[in-house]
């Protein structure tokens, strides 16, 4: 017999429904739109915890930190209006990152939707903004409908390519009572059937190759085991370089950052790209009918986006991989091992024109523990550490891939660092950039997230005048930056702080820092303007 429907409010009915998707925490900004909607959080606190932030762009960043670092679902909610476009950053990248973020906005009242009354919170058709910025939107409209809504939109954000999507709630349907079904535990949805034929297509292909290069974006994060074999069968070295880090360990020396996989592309018969849009080579390095591309892309839409491929293996990666090495034909291979090492080796020299930058990662790397995560940013230290952070585990290297979001780093590292609470999570950020939202040391604080935050502090947008520097003849404008003292504002909130001038003392900083499980930390090193690093990113084209 199925259980009797229940009397909720649309509020309880929906938080019923996170919870039975394993949803074990919202990251929140309240207002009164949402009002009924805490409250039904109030009432689930054993189940579900509210993290709250000081700016809806944290609620939404950490809701990506915490779904980038965990490859699960997350959820955050705002108000309509300016609550939902203070969130859109976030949201933009969630999606440019193919991150599971579900963002449940409120709206104003149901009747006066779409009338330009001038309600609280009104914006001009919320429903088309949001329907640009994510895949699957719908308006929950009865307390019945809530639970298969939750679902809908959770299955979405995995159907395809994984990505968020957007629940609203009028103001006068939240705290609506009505029966509501019991809700069941979902199951997750049968993996879509693998394509024997574009199998066999691809192994014979890797298999005739003479030198493949793998090529791994933000969706081989969960394929690193087959990766990894791939790769020793295939003699193939691996390129990953923002969301691609750590798939295949960074101490392999086939593990191979942006410019060698430029040097390798030049020279490769046979690419596999697995979950990337292979941006870099299709477009900047060119391609011609001597390279057989085969592409493994969760996407149907994307193999042929830019040219059709050799092959195109649709789904999960880690399940196709496993597929494909099953399927390869015996072979024997001479070992590339030297030739890597070599290649590895005189990239690392070229390297010295950013020996700056370097020093300090190095410095990072030793502190920071083989499962740490580090927080990339938009800055020196970033873009340095896309080319020489050696990554050991997957997610571990979290970065805001091709949309670059400036400001990321502080509020999506402590979403990190809360859904990771195991393992230490370092924030490299510029003094730019932390800016953007260090109103959420706050929110460290309140929750007691140990985050550590390391603020290279150049007193400019650095990127930017280093730009104007050398290329607009030296006229400075916009760049200059005036800051707070980092030390003291990082201690007024009650954190750890404390200044590091060389890379002997940031390792002396993260080592303390590392330690302190329940206050977050923030090490300003002061630094001079750096080397650029983008001789080494924008590379010329190779081919075609
Ligand atoms: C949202 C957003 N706004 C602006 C930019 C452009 N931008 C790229 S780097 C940069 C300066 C970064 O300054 P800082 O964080 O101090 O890092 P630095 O380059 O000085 O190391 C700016 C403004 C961007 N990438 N994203
Ligand atoms: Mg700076």
């Amino acid at each position: 017999m199925p259980e009797p429907a229940k009397r909720m409010t649309t509020a309880e009915a929906t938080v019923a429904a996170l919870v039975a998707h394993g949803i074990d925490t919202i990251y929140a900004l309240p207002g009164v739109h949402n009002d009924p909607l805490f409250d039904a959080l109030f009432k689930a606190q054993d189940r579900i915890r509210t993290v709250h932030t000081r700016h809806e762009q944290g609620a939404s960043l950490m809701a990506l930190g915490a779904a980038l670092a965990t490859g699960k679902p997350q959820a955050y909610t705002v108000v309509p209006g300016p609550g939902l476009l203070n969130s859109s950053a976030g949201l933009l990248t969630a999606y440019s990152t193919n991150a599971p973020v579900l963002a449940l906005i409120g709206h104003i009242a149901q009747a006066a939707i779409g009338r330009g009354f001038g309600h609280l919170h009104e914006i001009r058709d919320q429903e088309g903004i949001i329907a640009r910025l994510a895949d699957f939107r719908a308006r929950i409209h009865t307390p019945a409908e809530a639970p298969s809504l939750v679902e809908s939109a959770l299955r979405a954000m995995r159907t395809g390519r994984p990505g968020p999507a957007v629940l609203e709630c009028a103001i006068d349907v939240w705290g609506r009572s009505g029966p509501v079904a019991a809700i069941s535990t979902p199951q997750p949805p049968a993996p879509p059937p693998i394509d024997e034929d574009a199998i066999a297509d691809a192994a014979k292909r890797l298999a005739g190759a003479q030198r493949v290069l793998i090529i791994c974006g933000g969706g081989a994060q969960d394929a690193s085991a087959e990766v990894t074999e791939l790769s020793r069968l295939l003699q193939a070295p691996v390129m990953g370089f923002r969301r691609g880090k750590g798939v295949l360990d960074g101490r392999d020396p086939f593990a191979v950052a942006l410019p060698l996989g430029h040097q390798l592309w030049r020279d490769a018969d046979c690419v596999l790209g697995v979950g990337t849009r292979l941006f870099y080579g299709f477009h900047q390095w060119g391609i011609d009918a001597k390279l057989a591309v085969i592409r493994v892309e969760a996407d149907p839409e994307e193999p042929e986006r830019v040219r059709k491929p050799a092959v195109a293996l649709v789904g999960d990666a880690q399940p196709i991989l496993r597929r494909l090495i099953e399927a390869l034909p015996a072979h024997n291979r001479p070992s590339r091992r030297d030739e890597m090492v070599e290649r590895q080796a005189k990239l690392a020299q070229r390297l010295q024109t950013i020996a700056p930058q370097i020093g300090f990662l190095n410095a990072i790397r030793a502190e920071l523990p083989e499962d740490g995560i580090f927080v990339d940013e938009v800055t020196q230290l970033g873009f340095a550490a896309r080319l020489a952070f050696p990554v050991y585990r997957p997610r571990t290297f979290i970065s805001p891939g091709y949309q670059d979001s400036l400001g990321w780093g502080y509020a999506t590292a402590l979403g990190v660092q809360h859904a990771r609470p195991d393992v230490p999570v370092v924030a490299i950020l510029g003094d730019g950039g932390f800016m953007f939202t260090a109103t959420e040391m706050a929110t460290a604080m309140h929750h007691r997230i140990p985050l550590v935050c390391v603020v290279f502090n150049d007193g400019a947008f650095g990127n930017v005048r280093r730009n104007q520097e050398e290329r607009f003849g030296n006229r400075i404008i916009a760049s200059d930056l005036t800051n707070p003292d980092f030390v003291r504002f990082a201690e007024s909130f009650g954190a750890a702080a404390e200044r590091a001038r060389s890379p002997q003392d940031l390792r002396g900083a993260l080592n303390r820092a590392f330690k302190r499980r329940d206050l977050p930390t923030l090490i300003e090193v002061p630094v001079g303007t750096l080397p650029s690093p983008w001789e080494f990113i924008m590379l010329p084209r190779v081919r075609g």
